[in-house]
């Protein structure tokens, strides 16, 4: 197959909300720092529905969502030393080049190579797309595009990982598992003895208590509005429960009366802005830092006093939990190997490329963390 053009499945989202349409794509060859992988496992993750839904400013149509798998390397183009056909491999839609000014800082895990192409949905080289069907090119997604037995990723965007490590398992860390892990070890830096809330008690929320729990804080307060969450969130970590709807109090004043004055450090992962204000109003007067990890739609805008930050509180942000993803996700697939962090118990549940629309279906129904697909 090597420098020929494939044809394969994929699940084409043609436009918002509409259900995404399983067709046989013709996948280009790998151009010159272009890697072309096998797409094995694929799981589903609120930012690809949030796309979907039309509300993503960077959502372009047609397109093949997915960024949360893992595969085999198929073949390289020119140039590309990293990987080679055989390999295993995470893709990571934020970018890891190592040269550039975002990867020289040290500061950031954001990578600017290719930010530009991803954003609109082609590759660098060229400015196009290497899907198409019957003749019309089709967008990729974040740089990744992974609903598709079949993908072309920069070469920057692939993470090479133990061969050993199953990969219907590890492709959750292409996002939710690191991003809640990483919100908490790299972004907030929580140490031990710390409070903790954390909003929206999903896949990322989850992760944050997981990766609390490991960090030794001691209070790793849950808030949500479906109180399904809360018995499965004990396994995480979680040791307190507040449903908003409990109470007739703003949930930032609930938070303050039952820890003093206010956690030490709050997490976002729901994608409302006025629960991300919430967030911040509940952290500790002086310190408290909160975390944003959730992602709003376009048009939405975060608001609260400048005296909030005027007296101490901290509002920050994050993509991918901070992790550089070339260099960090194997680290991550390693720690899952020697059972430091969990994958397994995330996935709740298993279907096919073909069963998709299903998935996403699952996906908002509540019952649902990670839906794994076969593809
Ligand atoms: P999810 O839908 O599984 O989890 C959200 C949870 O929030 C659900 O349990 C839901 O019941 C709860 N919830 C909804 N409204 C609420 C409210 N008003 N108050 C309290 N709880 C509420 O989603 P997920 O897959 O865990 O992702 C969470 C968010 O993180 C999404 O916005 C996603 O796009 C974003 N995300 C960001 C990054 C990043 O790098 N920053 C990475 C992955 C996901
Ligand atoms: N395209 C959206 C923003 C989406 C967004 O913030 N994406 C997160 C990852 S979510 C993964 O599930 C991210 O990493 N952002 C940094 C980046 O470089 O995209 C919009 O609103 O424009
Ligand atoms: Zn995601």
């Amino acid at each position: 197959t090597q420098g020929k053009v494939i044809t394969c499945k994929a699940a084409v989202a043609y436009e918002p909300n509409k259900p995404l349409v399983i067709e046989d794509v013709e996948v280009a060859p790998p151009q010159a720092g272009e890697v072309r992988v096998q797409i094995l496992f694929t799981a589903l993750c609120h930012t690809d529905a949030y796309t979907w839904s039309g509300k993503d400013p960077e959502g372009l149509f047609p397109c093949i969502l997915g960024h949360e798998a893992a595969g085999i390397v198929e073949s390289v183009g020119e140039g590309v030393t990293e990987v080679k056909p055989g390999d295993h491999v995470i893709p990571c839609y934020q970018a890891e080049c190592k040269e550039c000014k975002f990867c020289k800082s040290g500061k950031t895990n954001l990578c600017g190579k290719i930010r530009g192409a991803t954003g609109v949905g082609v590759m660098m080289n060229d400015k196009k797309s290497r899907f198409s069907v019957r003749g019309t090119p089709i967008y990729h997604f974040m740089g990744t595009s992974t609903f598709s037995q079949y993908t072309v990723v920069h070469d920057v965007s692939v993470a090479k990982i133990d061969p050993k490590a199953p990969l219907e398992k590890v492709c959750l860390l292409g996002c939710g598992v690191p991003t809640g892990l990483g919100a908490v070890w790299n972004t907030a830096k929580v140490e031990a003895g710390s409070n903790v809330a954390i909003f929206g008690l999903g896949t990322v929320g989850l992760a944050v208590a997981e990766g609390a729990k490991a960090a030794g804080a001691t209070r790793i307060i849950g808030i949500d509005i479906d109180n399904r969450k809360f018995d499965r969130a004990k396994d995480f970590g979680v040791n307190e429960f507040v449903n908003p709807k409990d109470h007739d109090k703003p949930i930032q004043q609930v938070l303050v009366d039952m820890t003093d004055g206010g956690v030490d450090y709050s997490f976002e992962c729901i994608g409302n802005v006025s629960i991300m204000r919430a967030a911040l109003e509940c952290c500790h007067k002086g310190w408290g830092t909160s975390v944003i990890v959730g992602v709003a739609a376009s048009g939405q805008e975060i608001a609260t006093r400048p005296f909030q930050l005027v007296t101490g509180r901290v509002w920050k942000g994050t993509a991918f939990g901070g992790f550089k993803s070339r260099s960090q996700v194997p680290q991550l697939v390693d720690k899952y190997m020697n059972k430091e962090i969990k994958i397994d118990e995330y996935i709740t549940h298993n279907l096919t490329l073909e069963e998709i629309n299903k998935a996403f279906d699952l996906l908002h129904g509540g019952d649902c963390l990670r839906c794994v697909l076969k593809v």
